[in-house]
């Protein structure tokens, strides 16, 4: 079978490595970075949803190569901040680094019991003559400190429901992408494109 080549819209390098572990248990697709299609600049994204976030970085890089191109919104809602960081995941904080994310979102935690939270990825695929989008979630909850130092992001404070005693980031890459939101988010899009 001859796989699906794609233009992965993305910035951030460790969604790339990623997704580059994954691609050898989906053969069906095969992704090309922006570099190596002579895309410069960062795709945009001025959305207020993961879908419509994902749908204009796809469109943009699209637009710029004519090659059916995919990009990934993600982040991470929580339920005791009525979904946020949410698609502002990346700039929570004033900072907008990984540490300084997680410091604010420990210190808007204090206190609070419900500390129910999830993942989510919508990828978005713009061939040119479609568009369309699938979605993956990862549950779990927030912990009270971090942990482990694989992954990225908030990694070191989900705990995932499916790894009991512990965070993302204490997992491998390979057990985080049987169970993650991009990994599933690539499966469907794996799936939907066999
Ligand atoms: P691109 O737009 O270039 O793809 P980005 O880092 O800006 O890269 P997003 O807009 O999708 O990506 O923001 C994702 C943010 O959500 C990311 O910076 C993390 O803070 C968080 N996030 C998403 N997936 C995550 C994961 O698997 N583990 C930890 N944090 C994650």
């Amino acid at each position: 079978m001859t796989p699906t080549r794609l233009v992965f819209a993305t910035r951030n390098a460790h969604k790339l490595k990623e997704v580059r572990a994954m691609l050898s248990d989906l053969p069906g697709l095969e992704l090309v970075d922006l570099d190596s299609v002579g895309v410069q600049g960062d795709p945009p994204e001025t959305g207020d949803t993961f879908e419509a976030n994902a749908l204009q970085k796809a469109r943009w890089v699209h637009a710029l190569t004519g090659l059916p191109c995919v990009a990934d919104d993600s982040g991470l809602e929580v339920d005791a901040l009525g979904g946020a960081p949410g698609v502002y995941s990346k700039r929570f904080s004033p900072e907008q680094t990984h540490e300084a994310n997680n410091a604010l979102l420990l210190s808007r935690l204090e206190g609070v019991t419900d500390r129910r939270a999830r993942f989510r990825c919508v990828l978005a695929v713009v061939d040119g003559e479609r568009e369309w989008t699938v979605d993956g979630r990862c549950e779990g909850a927030i912990g009270h400190g971090l942990r482990g130092e694989h992954g990225f992001g908030y990694d070191p404070l989900f705990l995932p429901d499916e790894a009991p005693g512990r965070s993302l980031a204490e997992l491998s890459m390979e057990d985080k992408n049987r169970i993650s939101h991009r990994g599933r988010a690539f499966v469907a899009l794996a799936t939907c494109l066999g």
